[in-house]
């Protein structure tokens, strides 16, 4: 009983280590502050090889009091178009957002790579910075150019600001697994 008890523990553990490879939650959803040459990395509002990047949907680069540095999302979704080195590999993305408060109304946005859902998430109701992160399948990325875009649930109107905005974002990381 006792060996029988021993192989199945033994079993349970090959099981749990096989299964733990691909698991995203081996990945913090922090994004990283190293740098690997395979990284493709954005910082909105600072480089301006991020901004030739963007497509549609961007406001301009903007700054805030603690010098963070971002851009709103102004419409329902936004584009960044990414040479990506390594599209047979998967990519581990990083999003480091912050969604305009509406009143009652949590904002959500999701994540899709040349048209294809990657993932969504729901963001606090303060004016917080969080990281998000998601997978970026190799089978959803192209040789060459690819478009990665982001779907804002709703617009919200600022106070002295003739614009609609959804979400500010500071960082993008690409990595590939
Ligand atoms: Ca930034």
């Amino acid at each position: 009983m006792r060996t029988l008890g021993y192989i199945l523990l033994l079993s349970l553990t090959v099981i749990l280590n096989a299964g733990s490879a691909d698991n995203p939650a081996d990945v913090s959803p922090t994004m990283p502050t190293n740098r690997l040459p395979n990284d493709l990395f954005l910082d909105i509002g600072t480089d301006p090889t991020a901004h030739r990047r963007m497509g549609s949907g961007w406001g301009p680069a903007e700054c805030d009091w603690i010098d963070r540095t971002y851009s709103w999302i102004t419409g329902m979704e936004a584009d960044i178009w990414l040479l990506i080195n390594d599209p047979q590999r998967d990519q581990d993305c990083w999003i480091t957002a912050s969604p305009f408060p509406v009143y009652r109304r949590q904002q959500n946005f999701g994540l899709f790579a040349n048209n294809r859902f990657v993932a969504e998430w729901t963001c606090p109701t303060n004016r917080a910075f969080q990281d998000y992160h998601a997978i970026i399948p190799a089978a959803w990325l192209v040789t060459g150019t690819n478009r990665l875009t982001l779907r804002v649930g709703h617009l919200g109107r600022a106070p002295n600001d003739p614009r609609e905005l959804a979400l500010s974002v500071d960082k993008i990381l690409l990595r590939p697994r």
